[in-house]
């Protein structure tokens, strides 16, 4: 396994391989296998193109045998900073043919981010789409490159011509390059078990954690996820949110998809209008959304626009969907299965089951999608609680990871010491044995389903030269479930604004999605009995402070 990482125990590898739960299967040999038997299926489609099973996989070998040639090796890790675009997929398997190991950062993602993400692997490249959204990638990347020696190639997707740039178009559209190439192997092909690529955590304390999956223990999540659905070659799945993102990659998404020989269909955007002429477009029938996104698209006109009938599955999930959010959704789509989706990066997902009794789909959160997954409710001693109290779910089971990347200190307090994920997330178990997510003990704020670290933030507002304390706590919001909200204590009597705040952080280069949508400029921090900074009052009182139409 890539050093940095923590291994499953042996009797379990032993067990897992034994029982056929891990298959010796590497995500690239999955996608081979499907161009062998179902070779002239459709595969995954965006705004310009459908590719079948083999055209993915021919243009997967001819970027992996350029990648080689670039001198990109087994074991390498690279930053893959796409949108949902098929070179995302066509990259992603090629990495996984030669075992180069990509971390799935988000397009929203700056400097501040991806420079820390290329310090902690010692990441040898940096693949972007130069120009998305209007942003300056190759710039960014090239400031990354001179503060971060490891990073030797900045890659663009599409043709350019910023001068340091390998653009990869060329490889994927030239004529003369597109005869069919052998599987490249020189350095030998990927082990099963060793790590495919890294998700990002929301990250509880601090910056975000790197999350290693290997090919065998993600590839039975997403077949996990699709056998619990029912999901088979007639699903076309429409990955309508960043497909770096674990719900849409595999839990369910993309590889449960190509586990069973469907589609993909992938949409630019979250925008209503993006999503629905997409799901029209491919006759779409499996969509996933967060709760966010979902109000957003049952407020949108758009909806009434398009033919969206085709649904039959819509998968909510990255936040909790209140029950009144289920109503709206069934009056909306009287057609379409609710499903819904408590999953993590870390591993465990969490789903209903189509044929469960819509009263209890509407209350709870869905169950784990395998029998081997060991879940418990735990209090603040460790031991479990009574049946139906809440308590922190932790988890280990054949796909939760055991450890974070690299992070020997964050590992011993996330992890028990037998290996335990502590999810952070107040759960109860309902009768019906599906969990109900209560609350979290985590210290994020969950914006439409983007988690962002309150420790993270505070930190950086601590850098400003007028502040002297910081806090930041989720305030409430009708579509985004949660914004980011500050409370600071100003050095003696200066004033502070939002606007001043935000364009300090700016200058820090962050994600804008974790810029503070509100600043409380306080006199003192409200303490627990223990003299603790007390978050729970501070929250209270921004939650407070908010008249109802604020919340919108
Ligand atoms: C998904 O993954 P992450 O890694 O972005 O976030 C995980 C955390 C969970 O620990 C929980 O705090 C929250 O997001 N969460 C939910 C939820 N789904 C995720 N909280 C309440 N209800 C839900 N349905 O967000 C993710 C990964 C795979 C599938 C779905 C979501």
């Amino acid at each position: 396994m890539l050093d940095g990482c923590t291994p499953w125990p042996d009797d379990l590898v032993r067990g897992y391989l034994a029982a056929g739960i891990w298959q010796r299967t590497t995500l690239a040999e999955a996608l081979e296998m499907r161009a062998q038997s179902d070779g002239e299926r459709v595969f995954v489609s965006d705004r310009d193109a459908s590719l079948t099973y083999r055209q993915v996989d021919r243009l997967a070998n001819r970027l992996a045998a350029e990648l080689l040639a670039l001198g990109l090796r087994r074991g390498d890790v690279v930053l893959m900073q796409l949108p949902n675009v098929r070179e995302f997929v066509l990259l992603f398997f090629a990495f996984h043919k030669i075992g180069v190991v990509p971390v799935l950062c988000l397009p929203a993602h700056r400097r501040f981010e991806i420079e820390h993400f290329a310090r902690v692997t010692g990441a040898v490249a940096h693949f972007f789409q130069q120009g998305f959204r209007g942003f300056d990638f190759a710039g960014m990347s090239s400031e990354i490159q001179l503060r971060t020696p490891t990073l030797r190639h900045r890659i663009s997707i599409g043709r350019g011509t910023e001068s340091g740039v390998v653009w990869a178009g060329p490889w994927l559209e030239d004529s003369a390059r597109t005869q069919v190439i052998a599987p490249p192997c020189p350095t030998g092909r990927p082990d099963p078990f060793d790590v495919a690529f890294m998700l990002l955590s929301g990250g509880t304390t601090g910056v975000s954690k790197l999350i290693p999956r290997t090919h065998a223990d993600y590839l039975f999540n997403a077949r996990e996820c699709a056998r619990v659905l029912d999901w088979n070659a007639d699903t076309i799945y429409v990955v309508g949110l960043p497909a770096a993102h674990n719900f849409a990659l595999g839990a369910p998404g993309l590889v449960a998809a190509l586990a069973v020989g469907g589609s993909v269909a992938l949409a630019s955007s979250t925008e209503p209008e993006e999503v629905c002429s997409t799901i029209e477009r491919t006759r779409a029938n499996v969509l996933p959304v967060t709760p966010a996104s979902l109000v957003t698209l049952l407020d949108s006109p758009a909806r009434h626009r398009y033919q969206l009938a085709s649904l039959a599955q819509i998968c909510v999930g990255g936040q909790r969907m209140q029950p009144e959010l289920f109503d709206r959704l069934r009056a909306a789509f009287p057609r379409a299965e609710p499903i819904h989706a408590f999953g993590m990066a870390e591993g465990l997902t969490n789903l209903s089951r189509p044929g469960d009794p819509l009263a209890i789909r509407r209350e709870t959160q869905g169950r784990p999608v395998s029998r081997l997954d060991e879940i418990r409710i735990v209090g603040e001693d460790g031991a479990e609680v009574d049946a139906g109290a809440v308590g922190e779910l932790i988890t280990r089971g054949p796909y939760t990871i055991r450890g974070y990347f690299r992070n020997p200190e964050h590992n011993r307090s996330a992890f028990t010491a037998d290996g335990f994920y502590r999810t952070g997330d107040l759960v109860r178990m309902h009768p019906s044995g599906n969990l109900v997510v209560e609350g979290r003990k985590k210290d994020l704020v969950n914006r439409g389903g983007e988690k962002i670290s309150a420790e993270e933030v505070e930190n950086l507002i601590l850098a400003h030269p007028k502040v002297q304390r910081a806090a930041v706590v989720a305030m409430p919001c009708r579509v985004m479930g949660e914004r980011v909200c500050a409370f600071v204590v100003t050095k003696a009597g200066v004033s502070l604004t939002l606007g001043e705040l935000n364009e300090f952080l700016l200058t820090k280069q962050i994600a804008r999605f974790k810029l503070p949508e509100r600043l409380e400029v306080v006199d003192s921090f409200p303490c627990t009995a223990i003299g603790k900074l007390s978050k729970q009052a501070l929250r209270e009182r921004v939650a407070q402070q908010l008249a109802p139409s604020a919340t919108d």
